[in-house]
């Protein structure tokens, strides 16, 4: 145990036993240290695990190509390894502990041989905060290690946050051969550790994000009264100066990175609008003793999409990926710049694609399919302090107070641009009843309209079914709940383009929310919840073709009522663990839409 080192006996012995499983030739204690952090970065691009990028143009940013199998989150080798069955619930794929513990430890056997093992003690959430939960990552891989030092608060603070207690989720992770057939990422809520092998995907690997801070965290939040979620979280200054927060939660590679740092487009920015960024991934949030709900964010960096990432759609992620860097399956150029499908400025003549093959644009492969030159979920990981509009209270143990939570899903038909519940009870149910077209975030069919309750089927740690309870439970709990929204910013007409601008222009919708939580407007009432009334949404400086906001809000009673079988066979999945609110919701919407 060289270099840096600890007095609480538990890590101790536990980083003790782990190497002896993986036997490692060097264990490295990371102490958050950037003369640390840059020989590491050294050492890796030497090894080949990161090749170094033009340092005039993108200072302190690095390249890192994943193996081509190896690209997205494996959810088919997911589990939840609870003792019953019945508490990984019919979301989760499942494994009884002492037999994962078992399959896992053949992959994790020597491992690490040849490599060094690196001990990551880390925080999410700012250090010392009631909110925050610590954890210790050890890896054989740099990438991580330097993935981590962004996407968490590491090194020496969170360190000493273990000499007053002995809590942490401990969360070990090898490469091994970062071979598909011995890949597991294995969860054991009641012994609060992650094992994950055989992957080098952010995802997969990097356990404080998806593992610690979702599906570990909503375990311990269920037990502790609190709400770990896949949302971000924005703070909207209003033309008076008052910031208002929300909180949404949108399926993977749906926009909540968008949304969480958007421009607001002109015609409503002269109003005084300004954005300020919180987070684009995950939120924890508690009723606090005002009775309000109040929300941190986590993670302390971005792991966001690249593809259509640009200047029009996303300036403020452009400036914060200028520097400290790490871009991960994305088009390498001859200047040594980075590019993928959709970003700024012309397409490279030629380039490296992210397989590390020669490319060439419009290039085709055997069957005639044109080549990407970047991964369609090619990603970039950077700290959030670069994003020009990041929140001033960030680093506050505190949070900011939510206003209203949103959820949303990507539908070409069915769902409104937006509507709000009725109330909290209703809100659950429509974030239970979500669904939304998959998407390259996770391996799978792209495009498949699968239910995705409040964007966390592949996340929530527990069974849904108690898990719908939990919501319930905590709107008792608050004084003024939010008011709960359903965006969907993916409607499409009949040729299948987009019906709604988006990103910027979605402000204007986001005005609209808030004008409901203040009381400003009138809505109209219809059987999915309220939508708006259309002189209600200012669209000052935005032209869309004539009868474009009536079909945007349009509410299809036949659709609708199709749609509920899909919701009754999701709900029937979960038997007696499905709260009957949900089902009294059910017959009340199904009432309703049959009603003339
Ligand atoms: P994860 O990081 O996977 O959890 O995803 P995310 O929800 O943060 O998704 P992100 O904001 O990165 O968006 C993913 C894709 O959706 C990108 O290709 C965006 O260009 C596209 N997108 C985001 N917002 C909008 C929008 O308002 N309209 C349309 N049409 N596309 C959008
Ligand atoms: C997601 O897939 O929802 C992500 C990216 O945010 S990953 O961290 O890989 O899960
Ligand atoms: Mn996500």
């Amino acid at each position: 145990m060289k270099k840096f080192s600890t007095h609480n006996k538990k890590l101790k012995d536990w980083v003790t036993k782990m190497a002896k499983m993986c036997q490692p030739d060097d264990i490295v204690w990371i102490d958050g240290s950037a003369a640390q952090k840059e020989q590491l970065e050294k050492e890796a691009i030497v090894s080949g695990e990161l090749i170094g990028l033009n340092q005039d143009k993108l200072p302190g940013c690095v390249l890192h190509r994943t193996k081509p199998d190896d690209v997205a989150r494996t959810e088919h080798l997911t589990f939840i390894c609870t003792k019953k069955k019945r508490d990984a619930g019919p979301n989760n794929n499942w494994m009884a502990p002492s037999a994962a513990y078992k399959k896992a430890r053949s992959i994790f056997k020597d491992s690490m041989r040849g490599r060094t093992m690196y001990v990551i003690p880390f925080s999410m959430g700012p250090v010392g905060s009631p909110f925050s939960k610590i954890g210790v990552e050890l890896t054989d891989s740099r990438y991580v290690v330097l993935n981590m030092l962004i996407m968490t608060r590491a090194g020496v603070a969170a360190l000493k946050q273990l000499e007053k207690d002995d809590h942490f989720t401990k969360c070990l992770h090898s490469k091994a051969q970062l071979d598909i057939n011995k890949r597991l990422i294995m969860h054991f809520p009641e012994d609060n550790t992650i094992w994950s092998v055989g992957s080098g995907y952010g995802g997969n690997v990097l356990l404080g994000k998806k593992c610690l801070s979702l599906r570990i965290a909503s375990f311990i939040a269920r037990k502790e009264r609190w709400l770990a979620e896949h949302m971000l979280i924005m703070g909207i200054e209003e033309p008076n100066g008052h910031i208002e927060y929300i909180a949404a939660a949108f399926p993977s590679a749906c926009g909540k990175t968008n949304l969480a740092m958007l421009v607001p487009p002109e015609g409503l920015k002269i109003k005084g609008y300004r954005i300020w960024t919180v987070g684009d991934d995950i939120a924890w949030m508690r009723v606090d003793s005002d009775g309000q709900l109040w929300a941190i964010n986590p993670e302390a960096g971005f792991f966001g999409v690249a593809p259509g990432t640009n200047s029009k759609t996303n300036p403020n992620m452009v400036e914060t990926i200028k520097k400290d860097t790490i871009y991960t399956n994305v088009v390498l150029k001859p200047d040594g710049t980075v590019w993928w499908e959709g970003a700024d400025g012309e397409v490279p003549a030629e380039g490296i694609d992210w397989i590390g093959r020669p490319w060439k644009p419009g290039m085709k492969d055997a069957s005639g399919k044109v080549v990407l030159g970047a991964n369609a979920n090619s990603r970039f990981t950077a700290p959030i302090v670069n994003c020009p509009i990041a929140s001033f209270r960030l680093e506050q143990h505190h949070g900011v107070p939510i206003s209203a939570i949103i959820f949303g899903g990507r539908r070409a038909h069915l769902a409104p641009l937006i509507y709000e519940s009725f109330n909290w009870q209703h809100g659950v149910f429509v974030g239970a009843t979500m669904a939304s077209e998959r998407t390259a975030a996770q391996v799978g069919a792209v495009g498949e309209v699968r239910r995705d309750p409040m964007a966390m089927l592949p996340f929530c740690g527990y069974n849904m079914g108690s898990y719908f309870g939990h919501w319930l439970n905590m709107g008792k709990k608050m004084k003024k709940p939010p008011k709960i929204f359903h965006a969907n910013w993916f409607r499409t007409d009949e040729n299948g383009k987009f019906l709604w601008p988006g990103f910027g222009e979605n402000l204007r919708v986001l005005e609209w929310v808030l004008d409901r939580c203040n009381n400003k407007v009138n809505a109209i009432e219809t059987p999915i919840g309220y939508v708006p009334f259309i002189s209600d949404i200012d669209m000052t400086g935005l032209h869309v073709p004539e009868g474009t906001l009536e079909k945007l809000f349009d509410v299809d009673k036949k659709s609708w009522i199709e749609e509920l079988k899909g919701i009754r066979k999701f709900f029937e999945m979960f038997k007696k663990d499905l709260p009957k609110e949900m089902w009294e919701e059910y017959e009340e919407l199904a009432l309703r839409l049959k009603k003339q």
